[in-house]
């Protein structure tokens, strides 16, 4: 897809604040801090339109941005953010988990992990979930320009064993050198395309 424009929408507390179910919409989820913010940048080419940030765990809120008025990206707040409050974090399994349940126009979810740490518990129980409601994760390992070429190709493997998947399904990212962005547009233009 080729951006004309993105634009912030709404940072959603709840359903109430959500835009009206009209596109077609991409999620991207992860544990805080992986690189979510920066690989939505990335995808749309704009250096800031999702803050970043170095201090992990700030996004509590459903970030909603609108791409070429063709769709919506959508940046959930970060999972397993450890030094989160409490309250914090039992919010997030429902929060999150209302909107995946329940938005109609959600065709794909994109689903970010650290290339350099093998997935947990929760990145398979939000794959496995998400499978049980036929919506198939895209699955990305990202900052990938901080392995060798040898390296990213290796713990590519590991991830995929764990998750047990086949190494393919897993598509290799970095936000700093852009590595797999047109495999990635690839992937949702298909998600996004199928529904216009
Ligand atoms: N080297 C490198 N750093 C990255 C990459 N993506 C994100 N970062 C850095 O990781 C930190 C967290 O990024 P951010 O996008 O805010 O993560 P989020 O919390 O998942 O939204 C920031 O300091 C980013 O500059 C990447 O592909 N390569
Ligand atoms: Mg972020």
């Amino acid at each position: 897809m080729i951006i004309t424009s993105a634009e912030f929408v709404i940072s959603a507390a709840g359903p109430a604040q959500y835009p009206p179910a009209e596109l077609p919409e991409v999620a991207f989820a992860g544990r805080s801090n992986v690189g979510k913010s920066s690989l939505i940048n990335t995808l749309v080419n704009r250096r800031r339109l999702v803050k970043t940030s170095s201090t992990p765990g700030r996004t509590q809120l459903l970030n909603f941005f609108r791409i070429n008025a063709a769709c919506h990206f959508v940046d959930l707040p970060g999972f397993g953010y450890a030094r989160a409050p409490a309250h914090v974090r039992k919010k997030w399994g429902p929060m999150i988990e209302h909107y995946l349940a329940n938005r109609t126009t959600l065709k794909s979810v994109v689903l970010i992990m650290d290339v350099r740490r093998t997935p947990g518990q929760e990145e398979q129980q939000l794959i496995d979930w998400l499978n049980g409601r036929g919506i198939p994760p895209v699955l990305v390992l990202t900052k990938t320009d901080k392995l060798s070429k040898t390296r990213r190709i290796s713990q590519r493997r590991i991830a995929a064993q764990t998750l047990g998947l086949a190494p393919e399904g897993l598509t290799l990212f970095s936000s700093k050198t852009r590595e797999g962005l047109a495999d990635l547009w690839r992937l949702l233009d298909r998600f996004i395309e199928a529904s216009t």
